[in-house]
């Protein structure tokens, strides 16, 4: 077995301490972090998918996958991210409300802070109202992940809060995960769609001007 199918495996098996284990092998032996994270950790996670897709595990198992890749991106966050870039905007994200999947959430949030974006993550299950205060506190954008077909129509109370609270125009409302797509977002008056972190990172860079 390569060394990021011996990854894939860990993760998908839910071992924390071997798919440790195996990310700082994989970073030793000269592997890409973005490699690593690409063909390893979210390969991992797409395998774990299409096992429950197929009925072959359950939640319980999916949940401990999500706990294993999550202790293999801490060992990788460092080699993904720069540090001490200076601020250029703020940006509150979560997922849609209704919505606990926060693997994809967290990445996007890993990358707009290593680029030197002020990130205040307001976690998962997130009510519209509470992008709206945020935005009331100097959030420049908003950025909405959805992992559901069904939470992924809440992504429009979001943007429907905004035009209420008459701040529609003074902010940017980015939407993704695996369901987004461009239609879908123009379809709810956001402003744009991303198809993963870093082209969450230079969207939002065209956005806000920044
Ligand atoms: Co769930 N789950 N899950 N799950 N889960 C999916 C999403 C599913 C596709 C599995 C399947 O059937 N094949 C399916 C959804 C089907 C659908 O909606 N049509 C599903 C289901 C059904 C469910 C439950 C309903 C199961 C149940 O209870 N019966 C339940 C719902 C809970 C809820 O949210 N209310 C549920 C629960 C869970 C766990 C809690 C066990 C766990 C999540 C743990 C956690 O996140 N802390 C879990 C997991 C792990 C998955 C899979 C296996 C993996 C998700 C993941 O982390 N992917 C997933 C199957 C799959 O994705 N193939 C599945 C890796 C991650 C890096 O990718 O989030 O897509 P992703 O993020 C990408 C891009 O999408 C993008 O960038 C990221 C990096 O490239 N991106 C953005 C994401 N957000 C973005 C925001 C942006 C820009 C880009 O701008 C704002």
């Amino acid at each position: 077995m390569g060394q990021l199918e011996e990854l894939r495996a860990a993760i998908v098996d839910g071992q924390n301490a071997a798919a440790v284990a195996k990310v700082t092998e994989a970073l030793a032996s000269g592997l890409s972090p973005e490699r690593i994270l690409q063909e390893g950790l979210i390969a991992a996670m797409g395998e774990t998918g299409a096992l429950y897709q197929a009925g072959d595990i359950f939640v319980p198992e999916m949940l401990v996958a999500a706990q294993a890749m999550r202790a293999a991106l801490g060992v990788l966050k460092p080699h993904l991210v720069k540090e001490g870039v200076a601020s250029r905007a703020k940006v509150a994200i979560g997922t849609a409300q209704g919505d606990l999947h926060d693997i994809g959430k967290n990445l996007v949030a890993m990358f707009l802070e290593g680029n030197g974006f002020e990130v205040v993550d307001l976690g998962v299950d997130v009510a519209p109202e509470r992008f709206v205060a945020e935005v009331n506190n100097g959030a420049r954008a908003v950025a909405i992940s959805a992992l559901l077909t069904t939470t992924m129509l809440n992504m429009a109370d979001v943007v429907n809060a905004l035009v209420r609270a008459n701040l529609r125009d003074q902010v940017s409302v980015l939407v993704g995960g695996a369901p987004i797509t461009a239609d879908f977002a123009r379809e709810i008056g956001a402003d744009g769609y991303a198809r993963d972190a870093s082209s969450a990172v230079d969207l939002l860079c065209q956005l806000l001007d920044v």
